[in-house]
């Protein structure tokens, strides 16, 4: 009943998008599909819609450690939702004013031998050898990349607020009454302004609910996995030991901790108000865990985690209950179901919650099932991915849903499942994105993960007119530019040189366009540079971490 009055709220949220698949031609010229899109992705369409002005900052000012502009005590929380790669400034702080003696740059010395083990021992000292060595950039990306997380290692180090499910108001308390349940709203939805109460409110589409912000539990949620990712690397990559001591005081206190913890659920994820349920958008909010795994797993010797003994057993018994949830929650269910970046990254997060379970067996099959169930079914023998190019902002969540395929390649391949040269048989598909619209059939199948790559690498080479999907956002060039060198990592065909020059060519106009002037090294990347602590992790098979984005 709450599931068929969820869909029905749904189905309002129509857009009407001419579609033509010039690439295939498999489609009829115009049908009607439905946008529903999570916080998740909403948050990421806000960040493309501002990285052209981001790169700006970053080009302008990322090399310059003293800017007098530079406000560290506010810097931290000015992007979205505490997700975006962050405003430039707070890569600017004048470190001294702190006094806390915590590392700003790559240091040889500091670099602790454990670490260097660790790194040889996964990727195999030869092959990082060849890595380190044959590109002469490579020293000088470390270096680049370990003073980007130890600027956000710091930042969440010295950020001394509480991050907790408890602090929103208690009228925004979800159904439950239970203010330890997590919740999210749908970000587009507004007080009804016919009813007394204001319930259920109602769709305004384009038009953010500021409401929104007052709840901050998605946006702790992500900022405790982001914050535990860069400062485990701040630990992996200079040894200072207070990074693992704020990582286990921020699970503990997310998580665990009788007055703070969360429960373990998602009821209430991307939660309209005047509704029972929050919607299955909500599970998504959680995928980035894989974060907050590959710390406790880099923190592991530390001191902070050996004096912990119980936090790890506790978390666990945290995370099987999660599982039981999503096993009988229907709104996962039809998460689990969804043919595109849903079912993709449900099935990422669902797999790295088995691995810290140690349910490898568990993990191993569903690896198997995501063969045919995500990488076969999404990927067309051109490289397009069919159920991304059918949305209104296709060039965007192709990109979305292919970091989280190789992300799914990534985890399968610690499984001894190979994902990254699986093709899907050729098939038609019968696509029918809300149940409503009259279904159609399009060819999948067919294509490997590197096809879909090379596909969004090729055209985001070109003019954006090019692409031949009607697309009402934005590209992250960045991100593909990031996609095409683990790629030309993974599958070394020839020619991922050439096709990487030639995208970065491009990112380099848009970049120098945006500044009105040339710029030579003008490819900059937003976030962690170049990729580098990417593509150590491609390099270990995902034994070191994951890509964090
Ligand atoms: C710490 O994080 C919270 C939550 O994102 C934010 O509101 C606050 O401004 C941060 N504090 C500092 C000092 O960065
Ligand atoms: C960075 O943050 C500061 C302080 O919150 C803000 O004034 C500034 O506009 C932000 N800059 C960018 C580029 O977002
Ligand atoms: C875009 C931006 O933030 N630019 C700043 C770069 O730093 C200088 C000072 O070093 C500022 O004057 C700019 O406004």
């Amino acid at each position: 009943m709450v599931v068929v009055f969820g869909l029905c709220i749904l189905c309002i949220i129509f857009t009407f998008t001419p579609y033509t698949d010039v690439a295939m031609d498999q489609l009829p010229s115009s049908w009607h599909s439905k946008t529903s899109i999570s916080l998740e992705e909403e948050a990421i369409l806000e960040e493309t819609a501002k990285e052209r002005a981001k790169s700006r900052t970053h080009l302008e000012n990322s090399s310059d450690d003293t800017s007098p502009n530079s406000n560290p005590s506010t810097g931290t929380t000015s992007d979205n939702m505490g997700e975006s790669d962050g405003n430039a400034s707070q890569g600017l702080a004048d470190e001294d004013e702190f006094h806390d003696g915590l590392p700003t740059t790559f240091d040889e010395a500091l670099f602790p031998e454990s670490s260097q083990e660790i790194l040889r021992a996964r990727i195999g000292a030869k092959a990082l050898d060849s890595y380190m060595n044959d590109d002469p950039t490579a020293i000088d990306a470390r270096a680049e990349s370990v003073a980007y997380i130890l600027r956000q290692a710091n930042t969440a180090y010295r950020n001394d607020t509480v991050y907790s499910v408890v602090i929103k108001p208690k009228s925004k308390r979800p159904p439950s009454g239970d203010i330890h349940d997590y919740t999210s709203l749908a970000r587009y939805y507004w007080k009804n302004p016919d009813t007394k109460d204001g319930l259920p409110y109602v769709r305004h589409d384009g038009k953010a609910n500021p409401d929104m912000e007052s709840v901050w539990d998605y946006r702790l949620l992500r900022k405790v996995f982001r914050d535990c990712y860069y400062m485990a690397h701040g630990y992996f990559w200079t040894g200072e030991a207070r990074y693992a001591e704020k990582i286990v005081y921020r699970v503990k206190e997310w998580f665990l901790d009788e007055a703070t913890h969360m429960n373990p659920n998602l009821k209430y994820g991307s939660l309209i108000f005047g509704t029972e349920m929050g919607r299955a958008e909500g599970v998504l909010d959680m995928f980035k865990v894989f974060a907050m795994f590959d710390a406790l797993k880099m923190i592991e010797g530390s001191a902070a985690m050996q004096a912990e003994p119980q936090m790890i057993p506790d978390l666990q018994r945290w995370f099987t209950s999660y599982l039981e949830w999503i096993d009988a929650s229907p709104e996962a269910t039809q998460e689990r179901n969804a043919h595109n970046n849903h079912g993709t990254y449900f099935t990422v997060q669902y797999i790295s919650i088995l691995e810290f379970l140690g349910r490898n067996e568990e993990a191993t099959a569903m690896a198997e099932d995501a063969k045919d169930r995500r990488v076969g079914s999404q990927i067309r023998r051109d490289g397009a991915q069919p159920h991304e190019t059918i949305r209104p902002v296709s060039y965007f969540y192709s990109t979305f849903n292919l970091q989280g395929l190789m992300l799914l390649s990534m985890q399968a391949e610690s499984h001894g499942v190979d994902l990254w040269n699986h093709k899907g048989p050729i098939e038609f598909k019968t696509m029918r994105l809300n149940g409503l619209q009259k279904p159609v059939d399009v060819e999948v199948g067919g294509g490997t993960i590197e096809d879909a790559v090379r596909y969004l690498a090729d055209y985001g080479s070109r003019d954006i007119s090019e692409w031949p999907y009607p697309d009402a956002g934005g590209r992250s060039l960045k991100d593909v530019l990031k996609m095409a060198r683990a790629a030309s990592l993974i599958y070394k065909s020839d020619f991922w040189p050439e096709l990487i020059e030639r995208l970065g060519d491009k990112l380099g106009e848009i970049v120098a366009q945006d500044e009105g002037e040339s710029e030579s090294d003008a490819v900059v990347e937003d976030g962690e540079p170049n990729g580098f602590l990417c593509e150590l992790g491609f390099l270990s098979k995902a034994s070191l971490w994951h890509c964090y984005r």
